[in-house]
């Protein structure tokens, strides 16, 4: 059986799981919810949404909650989760920081999001976000991954929020850190992402 991933028609949390997904060539079916279906899933008994909150991974009768952790079940389960209990604990820590900068990237929008976006663009992502990320690049044993020489789903966790500043927030780019375009492009161009990239809505 395959995964269902029930997330709203957007990329938002939703789309790291799709592009990790992608990228280990595992089948998937999505569900996307509108607000009609959203009502209906909180108002089910006993609730299908541990937090009323998508987006949700359904693995048969079993069903899971909260992007970050999603990632890392997934990543377990086809290989892409490193195998050491440091090296895990490595993933699920960039993972999340992943998930801290994309609270932040949510804030950018609504009132005054140009002057909200150029601050951020001219602060925490130049002074913080990006050197750290270029920083955990170079330290790992391979410049390709955040962790240990293969894919793990902490990569996919970074790529997908850089790729939604990149994409959403006028003037966001990776280009003052050479390091992470090298990742962010290299892992575009993986044969079943970049075939997803191309073929994915706006
Ligand atoms: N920590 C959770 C956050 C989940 C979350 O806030 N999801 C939002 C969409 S991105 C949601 O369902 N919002 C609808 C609502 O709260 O009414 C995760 O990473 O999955």
């Amino acid at each position: 059986m395959s995964y269902r991933l029930y997330y709203f028609p957007i990329r938002g949390r939703g789309e790291q799981i799709r592009v990790l997904l992608h990228a280990l060539d595992v089948p998937f079916e999505n569900e996307h919810v509108n607000g009609e279906r959203f009502r209906e899933l909180r108002s089910q008994q006993p609730p299908p949404l541990d937090f009323a909150a998508l987006p949700m991974l359904e693995d048969g009768e079993f069903r899971l909650v909260q992007g970050p952790v999603i990632m890392a079940y997934i990543g377990r389960a086809h290989g892409a989760s490193p195998s050491t209990p440091r090296q895990a604990a490595r993933a699920e820590s960039i993972t999340l920081a992943a998930e801290d900068l994309r609270m932040q990237y949510f804030k950018l929008f609504g009132d005054d999001a140009a002057a909200k976006q150029a601050e951020f663009l001219d602060g925490p992502w130049t002074n913080r976000w990006l050197p750290a990320f270029e920083r955990l690049l170079e330290s790992n044993e391979s410049t390709q991954h955040f962790v240990g020489r293969d894919l793990t789903f902490a990569d996919a966790a970074v790529w997908d929020v850089l790729d939604a500043f990149s994409t959403y927030i006028e003037g966001a780019s990776v280009k003052g850190a050479p390091g992470l375009q090298a990742f962010y492009d290299d892992f575009a161009a993986r044969g079943s992402v970049a075939k997803y990239l191309g073929a994915r809505p706006a």
